[in-house]
């Protein structure tokens, strides 16, 4: 948990570390004395079974699929996560992969620290960001941030969520695969759950075509990684830039290897000004709810 974060609940409550997997270590009253948690670890049924006095379970992050919150709301334990406070920096930074896709920066720096500059200037990268077409994945909060930044590139933007937004004119289409075919650069920023699982995948990949950027913002499990592999090889899209992988931090080595592809390491809100904004709002999740009985930001 961020520092940030154990130093303001430790001025109102009596906190216990504890890693992750490892809360059947402690003892029996330890565990009926927990009434709150902080985490950005997984926290299943089990977990919460285990401690049969908890109120609230504050989520470090604003995607929550870590955390049974089914099973909490079961249990009438209420989960927060943290919106808002992240979604201008992940919205920058997805441009910043984006740019970094089609403009090769990372590979440019590289050419001229291994001294090639001396013998002749970088080739012309292939792509560039001039006449695409953005297809936004997600028309959430951050989407939203990440379309106002590329709408002032002079882009055209449209959108899938499963249902359109209200006040949002970009032209919406009901499919993904729809919104694929429409444009060329299909930026993800979509929650990881059951129904986005695996849903970019080899035919919306067909569909975004030869000229095909792809950027995966919101989580590993959305892409067909697979898929995505093959696709980049045999040309199907044109690159791609991911920050969130499947199995993080394990990354496929077909991934590793690929040539157009861009990969960081889930850094989407890894500033530390907006971690801190983030642990300020779990700990004032937690310290609202035990002074108020309401939470700042639960998820439902
Ligand atoms: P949000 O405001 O809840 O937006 C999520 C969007 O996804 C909504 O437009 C929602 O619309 C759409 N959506 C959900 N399920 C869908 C489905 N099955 N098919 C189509 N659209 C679907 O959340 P946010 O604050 O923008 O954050 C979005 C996600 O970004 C987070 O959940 C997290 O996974 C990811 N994220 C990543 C980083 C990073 O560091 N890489 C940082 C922050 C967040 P409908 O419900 O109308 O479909
Ligand atoms: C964090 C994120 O890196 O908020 C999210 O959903 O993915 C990121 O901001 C992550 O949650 C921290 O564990």
């Amino acid at each position: 948990m961020h520092e940030h974060a154990k130093s303001m609940l430790a001025q109102q409550f009596r906190v216990v570390e504890i890693e992750e997997g490892r809360l059947a270590e402690l003892t029996e009253s330890e565990r009926l004395a927990v009434r709150g948690v902080a985490s950005h670890a997984r926290i299943d049924a089990h977990f919460i079974d285990l401690l049969p006095n908890l109120e609230i379970i504050a989520n470090f992050g604003v995607g929550y699929e870590a955390v049974d919150a089914d099973y909490a709301h079961k249990k009438n334990v209420v989960v927060t996560n943290t919106p808002d406070v992240l979604t201008e920096e992940v919205a920058d930074t997805t441009v910043g992969l984006l740019l970094n896709v089609v403009r090769e920066l990372s590979k440019a720096e590289q050419y001229l620290r291994s001294g090639k500059w001396m013998a002749a200037p970088y080739p012309l990268t292939r792509l560039t960001l001039r006449d695409r077409s953005i297809g936004i994945y997600g028309m959430g909060r951050i989407g939203r941030a990440i379309a106002r930044r590329l709408e002032a590139f002079g882009l055209p933007i449209a959108y899938h969520s499963r249902r359109p937004v209200e006040g949002i004119q970009y032209p919406y289409y009901e499919t993904l695969v729809d919104l694929a075919r429409a444009v060329d650069t299909l930026i993800s920023i979509v929650p990881g759950t059951a129904t986005t699982a695996n849903t970019i995948n080899a035919e919306t990949l067909k569909a975004l075509g030869g000229n095909g950027v792809l950027i995966n913002m919101g989580r590993g499990i959305v892409v067909d990684e697979r898929a995505l592999a093959d696709a980049l090889r045999t040309g199907t899209i044109a690159a791609a830039g991911l920050d969130v992988l499947q199995s993080e931090p394990n990354v496929p080595y077909e991934l590793l290897s690929l040539d157009n592809l861009v990969l960081t390491p889930h850094i989407g809100s890894a500033s530390e000004h907006t971690r801190t904004r983030m642990a300020e709002l779990v700990a004032n999740n937690i310290i609202s709810w035990f002074e108020t009985g309401a939470a700042i930001t639960p998820v439902r």
